[in-house]
């Protein structure tokens, strides 16, 4: 028995909720930062970070965190193949800009200014601009055209972008129009974040 603990907001969630989407699995929503739920995520996962899959029950369950090693997990489970060094690279390029916004909207949150001059913001910034725009091109290089693993972590980070406004996407033409194109899947609307 598969149980995948996770958000319906968080975009490393959602990929696995995709990807899982044809799986028998159970869904636990969490609202990891209230109390309760964050008690119950600790208690199994001292990270406290989503995504997060058990498999069976009880002391036999194995836990696994991270969404890249949920991914590793599965694929093994169901012999399926590895993913090649190119797509674990095109992983790393969306998980580099996804985790660079995630910590700028948490400091959001926090009422922290985006202040441009100060060292991490400007880090986080050049990496996310220099990302999408390898991202864009990648995908113009029709790498992006089927839907794999890839494609749909570089479909829930662009979803993400735009639901919570993190990034100007203008000029991204290939990066739109890959959206788009996969935004009336099935498992993409099932897991729209606004609704
Ligand atoms: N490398 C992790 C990143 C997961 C991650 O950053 N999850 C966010 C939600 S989108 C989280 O749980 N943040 C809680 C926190 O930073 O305290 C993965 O791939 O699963």
């Amino acid at each position: 028995m598969l149980t995948l603990y996770g958000s319906t907001t968080s975009p490393y969630v959602r990929r696995l909720r995709i990807w899982l989407a044809n799986t028998e699995h159970t869904f636990v929503n969490l609202q990891i930062f209230e109390e309760q739920d964050r008690l119950a995520l600790a208690a199994k996962n001292p990270t406290m970070k989503i995504p997060m899959l058990e498999d069976g029950v009880d002391e036999k369950a194995e836990v696994i965190f991270d969404s890249r090693v949920i991914y590793r997990y599965l694929t093994a489970k169901f012999a399926d193949p590895n993913l090649t060094w190119e797509q674990e690279n095109q992983l790393t390029l969306i998980d580099s800009a996804n985790d660079s916004l995630v910590q700028m909207f948490i400091l959001s949150n926090s009422d922290v200014k985006a202040d441009e001059d100060k060292l991490f913001f400007k880090l986080q910034k050049e990496r996310v601009n220099a990302v999408l725009l390898q991202l864009n091109d990648l995908v113009g290089d029709k790498q992006f055209s089927s839907w794999h693993y890839p494609s749909v972590c570089l479909y829930c980070l662009i979803d993400w972008i735009e639901f919570r406004q993190l990034h100007n996407m203008q000029g991204l033409n290939h990066l739109l129009t890959f959206h788009d194109e996969n935004a009336e899947r099935i498992e993409v609307t099932a897991t729209d974040p606004r609704k």
